[in-house]
């Protein structure tokens, strides 16, 4: 495919510091982002790749309160640790930066007051929703209510998660407060508009004309119906005390709309690198970047220089605001390039329901990571076979087992090990003689020599699904080509036709080394030392790329078998994250009125021990305790059965009432009450002291 650009912005939405990110996130931005960027740079192509976090919104404070502490801490621990765990998964970015540094809020405040003094803004006054007992106006997702659309209950002022529909705070049915549970009021407050309305025709023009052919379906539709629909003015500021300030002298209180200020984080991030690249201090920037000389203005090339591609990486919840209003503000701007394209992906699901890390139903990054040390390239391989491009798909665990076990131990795996462990045996481990060719062998080689250009063409259109089968074909090539000449059993009778077959299996093996750097880079590096093999660009990909008597390294396997027990054991974790989560959030039974001293008092409470216990015939319930009191031993009936065997009690301490007045239960005269710690859901536990105490000590 011919393209003609040699310099690349490519972007990966900035994740919000709220909480860990999911592998949902990871299959609709990231993955695809970092093979893109990967596959650019091995061209040549000179490549900026940004992100960062996304520090500011309603998200942040929100996430504040649920943990009990400040907007700072929440950023700072969730900034380190989506850090941390992108770098192990091995994204490659140039720069992940954040939008709580200085050079972004300039660089937000610079492009609004660009709008405000071209006169691009309108100052509105509006009603607003205020909690009176906070004294705040509430912004976006401090307000919860019924959605207006399905009836779900807590949708928030922006958004509801359940339906996903695009909300305002004055839709809600029943709004209440986030920070006091009260319903607000309505107070006249003054805000700045983008009026989106007044670019219709010319996003018009842009998407639905320019760019009919090249953008993905998806993408291209949901413009379209938001198009169709109609835009409406849009505020670029919200009251909060949390956020980048808005650069007006009387603007107190106000701060920039974060999905304003958010995606100028990817110019802002730029410009941090060229600083750093300037400075040459390495803060947000990769050590794997390499500095060079350049000029702390060069940033501007990425950005407002039309020889530069710009592509936006997203999942489909942030189509509009990378389609639509981001594009509005760079035009009206008159400073900066459009995207190029915005291959936004389309969510994926964990089996069999949508992934949430609210809900606990969720696979978070830093999870994988630790369960998963070594296998960085498992998960790439597992989300980019996957990837929701067109659709939704879904993450199972059986799958990745089987993406790991069938695809990359047994086709790319043993085909690559096959070939170096019988070069090790019967050459010494360096590159035998390519002797005359067979058909076989020439069909072999003519067909390595297409993939490059067929990967090519699949990445240039983002199809990264496609790319990566590809990838997986090459391999399956090399496997049919060994499972039909046979080198293992012609040892013995013509060990040179043996060195040619090996000499090509390794050729396809180098080949694979490097084709399959964007996709899994960490095996690529593996691949590469075992072939000894300097670094090759993409251009000489597809021919014979070891020479006759280069001596190859240690062969090691690529890939591990994964275990059954080791699915079922992540099936079992997810399943007891869900239940956890939802017991978590469910209320705890209100309070009883209050009571005197005296009446506590009356109470004797005492610890016993359970010396016998036995089921009661007919009751699935109830069992019969003989427990000693220190006082006396006694019968009592305990509606226990359901949480414990009679077996497993024999010998416990326990908590008792010894003065509750006694009572017969299935004919048998009970004396005195077990008490229990009764969980949301039901589920019953015994009261023990932390140490054995003697029967009969009285609590108090
Ligand atoms: N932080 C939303 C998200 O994480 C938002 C993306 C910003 S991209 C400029 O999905
Ligand atoms: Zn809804």
């Amino acid at each position: 495919m011919s393209n003609h650009f040699q310099r690349y912005t490519v972007t990966a939405a900035l994740p919000y510091a709220n909480g860990p990110k999911h592998i949902g996130h990871l299959a609709g931005a990231y993955i695809p982002a970092d093979v893109y960027v990967r596959y650019l740079r091995l061209n040549g192509k000179d490549v900026v790749f940004v992100s960062g976090s996304d520090e500011h919104g309603t998200a942040i404070p929100n996430q504040a309160l649920k943990e009990n502490t400040t907007s700072w801490a929440i950023i700072d621990k969730y900034d380190a640790q989506i850090r941390d765990s992108f770098y192990k998964l091995g994204m490659s970015f140039d720069i992940y930066h954040r939008t709580s540094e200085p050079i972004h809020h300039q660089t937000s405040q610079e492009l609004f007051l660009n709008l405000f003094h071209k006169g691009l803004l309108n100052e509105e006054i509006s009603e607003q929703y205020f909690d009176e007992e906070a004294k705040v106006f509430l912004a976006d997702r401090y307000i919860m209510g019924t959605c207006p659309r399905c009836g779900h209950p807590d949708a928030y002022g922006d958004q509801c998660e359940k339906c996903g529909s695009t909300l305002s705070p004055r839709e809600l049915i029943d709004p209440r407060s986030t920070l006091s549970g009260k319903p607000p009021v309505l107070r006249p407050t003054k805000h700045w508009y983008l009026p989106l309305q007044n670019y219709e025709n010319w996003l018009k023009e842009w998407i639905l004309v320019s760019h009919k052919e090249d953008w993905k379906a998806n993408v291209y539709g949901q413009c379209k119906s938001w198009i169709d629909g109609g835009l409406q003015p849009r505020a670029m500021t919200r009251d909060l005390d949390w956020g980048i300030k808005v650069p007006l002298p009387d603007a107190d209180g106000k701060v920039l709309y974060v999905w304003f200020d958010a995606p100028i984080g990817y110019i802002s991030a730029t410009r941090a690198l060229f600083q750093e690249m300037a400075e040459g201090v390495k803060k947000f920037s990769s050590p794997q970047r390499d500095f060079g000389k350049v000029d702390k203005a060069d940033w501007k090339k990425y950005w407002q220089d039309e020889e530069t591609k710009l592509v936006h990486f997203i999942g489909k919840d942030n189509i509009v605001f990378h389609c639509i209003i981001f594009p509005i503000m760079l035009h009206v701007s008159g400073e900066y390039i459009l995207p190029d394209n915005v291959p936004a992906n389309e969510f994926m699901n964990l089996e069999g329901d949508k992934m949430s890390t609210s809900r606990g139903w969720s696979i978070e990054m830093h999870e994988y990571i630790e369960d998963f040390p070594d296998k960085p390239d498992v998960l790439r391989y597992a989300l980019l076979t996957n990837l929701p491009e067109t659709k939704d798909s879904e993450f199972t665990w059986k799958d990745f087992q089987a993406k790991n076990n069938n695809e990359l131990v047994a086709i790319f795996g043993n085909f690559v090990n096959r070939a170096l462990v019988l070069t090790q045996k019967y050459f010494d481990n360096k590159i035998p003689a390519l002797g005359s060719l067979t058909e076989i062998d020439k069909k072999a080689i003519l067909e390595l020599k297409d993939f490059p250009s067929r990967i090519e063409d699949s990445i240039e259109g983002y199809r990264f699904r496609e790319a990566t089968a590809l990838v997986m074909d090459l391999a399956r090539l090399g496997n049919k080509y060994l499972a039909e000449t046979e080198p293992w059993k012609l040892a013995k009778t013509d060990l040179p036709r043996v060195g040619t077959i090996l000499n090509i299996a390794l050729q396809i093996s180098a080949n694979l080394a490097v084709l399959v750097e964007p996709f899994l880079p960490f095996t690529s590096i593996k691949l590469k030392k075992m072939l000894q093999l300097d670094s090759f660009v993409w251009q000489q990909a597809g021919n014979l790329l070891l020479t006759e008597g280069h001596t190859l390294g240690e062969p090691k396997l690529l890939f591990e078998k994964i275990e059954d027990e080791v699915i079922a054991a992540q099936i079992r974790k997810l399943n007891d994250k869900k239940n956890a989560m939802e017991l978590a959030s469910q209320p705890v039974e209100p309070a009883k009125p209050e009571i005197s001293f005296d009446d506590f008092s009356k109470m004797d409470i005492r610890i016993g021990k359970i010396n016998t216990a036995e089921r009661v015939e007919k009751s699935k319930k109830l069992l019969r305790l003989q427990v000693d009191t220190g006082l006396d031993v006694r019968t009592v009936m305990s509606g226990i059965a359901e949480y414990f065997s009679p077996e497993e009690l024999v010998g416990k301490q326990v908590t008792i009432l010894v003065n509750l007045a006694p009572r017969k239960i299935m004919g048998v005269e009970s004396q005195g009450m077990i008490l229990m710690a009764t969980d949301k859901d039901g589920t019953l536990r015994l009261l023990q002291p932390t140490e054995p105490v003697s029967p009969g000590s009285k609590i108090s």
